[in-house]
C-alpha cells in the first residue's frame, strides 16, 4: 500500500493521516484475541491502573506475541510509514497496547511523543511517525485519541512547570494522578487550541491513524460509554535519526535499543498459523 501524494500532502500540513479499513475483520479478531491472551501473562511492559487489575497500556507486545511482532513489520504500516520519514529504512522504537475498557476512567494528558523521544531517548530530531491501529471501532463516545491538527509544525514545546503543575493539584486532587512526564499546562493547551483546534479521528475496527511525534495529543475517559477501546500504538524511527545514548535509558521494551531496519513482510501475515 503506498500513499498518494494528496495523502503525503495532507500529512505535512495537519501532521495526521486517517486510513479507514486498513485491516479486515479477519486481521482484527486475531489482533484482539491476541490482545486480550497478553493481559492474562505476566511480564515488565505490563502496566495497570491504579486498582492493581484494570490493565492500562501494554509494553513491548511486539516483543511478546507473535501477532503483534508481525504487526509492526505489515506492509500496510512499514510502507506508508517510510514514505512519511523520506523513503528512509525504518526500525520501531516501540510498540504499546492502550486499553480504554468501557466505564473506566483511563486517560492520556495533553502532549507530545517527541518530548519521550528526544530528551528521555536521545532521538536528535522527532522525524519519527506514530501508527495507531484500531482493534476496536473508534468512535465519539469511547475516547477516541485527540489530536491538534498543524501542532507538530511548533517542534517541541515547554511541558507543565512545576509552579503551573503544584497551582493546578491545587485546584484539582485528581491531576496529581494522572500526571504524565511531559503533560503541556492548561495555559498552553489553552493557547494550542485557539491557534489549531482539536480533531477526533474516529473509524471502525482495523482502521489506522498516522501522525507526527510532535502533533499534540491525548485521550479522554471512557468513563461513560459501554465500548472497550483497544488500540496498538507503533512507533518507527528512520535510520538516519538513531538516538545518541543517554544516562538513564528507558527500558528496551519502551524505548528500543535495536536499530536493524525491518523488512515488510507479506500482506496475509497475520493471517498466517503462529
Ligand atoms: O490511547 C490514546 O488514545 C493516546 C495514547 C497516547 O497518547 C500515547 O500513546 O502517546
Amino acid at each position: 500500500m503506498q500513499l498518494t501524494s494528496e495523502e503525503l500532502k495532507t500529512y505535512d500540513l495537519q501532521g495526521y493521516l486517517l486510513l479507514p479499513n486498513c485491516f479486515a475483520p479477519g486481521e482484527v479478531e486475531v489482533m484482539r484475541a491476541e490482545a486480550s491472551a497478553l493481559c492474562l501473562q505476566d511480564f515488565a511492559g505490563k502496566i495497570l491502573k491504579r486498582d492493581g487489575k484494570t490493565v492500562r497500556m501494554i509494553h513491548g507486545a511486539h516483543l511478546e506475541n507473535k501477532v503483534f511482532h508481525r504487526l509492526v513489520r505489515h506492509p500496510k504500516l512499514v510502507k506508508p510509514i517510510m514514505q512519511l520519514l523520506g523513503d528512509s529504512a525504518v526500525y520501531i522504537h516501540r510498540c504499546s497496547l492502550n486499553f480504554k475498557p468501557a466505564f473506566e476512567d483511563t486517560m492520556w494528558s495533553w502532549h507530545q511523543d517527541s518530548s519521550y523521544f528526544c530528551k528521555n531517548d536521545g532521538m536528535p530530531t522527532d522525524q519519527a511517525a506514530i501508527a495507531i491501529v484500531f482493534l476496536d471501532e473508534v468512535n465519539e463516545f469511547n475516547g477516541p485519541t485527540l489530536v491538534m491538527p498543524g501542532s507538530h509544525k511548533e517542534g517541541l514545546i515547554n511541558p507543565i512547570t512545576e509552579e503551573e503543575e503544584s497551582l493546578a493539584i491545587e485546584e484539582k486532587q485528581y491531576l496529581k494522578s494522572r500526571r504524565t512526564q511531559y503533560m503541556l499546562s492548561r495555559p498552553t493547551v489553552t493557547k494550542l487550541v485557539e491557534k489549531y483546534g482539536i480533531v477526533a479521528p474516529k473509524g471502525p475496527a482495523g482502521s489506522v491513524l498516522l501522525f507526527h511525534p510532535s502533533c499534540v495529543h491525548g485521550s479522554a475517559a471512557n468513563i461513560m460509554s459501554p465500548f472497550n477501546r483497544t488500540i496498538a500504538v507503533i512507533a518507527y524511527n528512520s535510520v538516519e535519526n538513531i538516538p545518541v545514548a543517554v544516562e538513564n535509558p528507558r527500558p528496551e521494551y519502551v524505548a528500543s535499543r535495536d536499530y536493524r531496519p525491518i523488512e515488510p513482510l507479506s500482506e496475509d501475515v497475520l493471517l498466517q498459523a503462529v
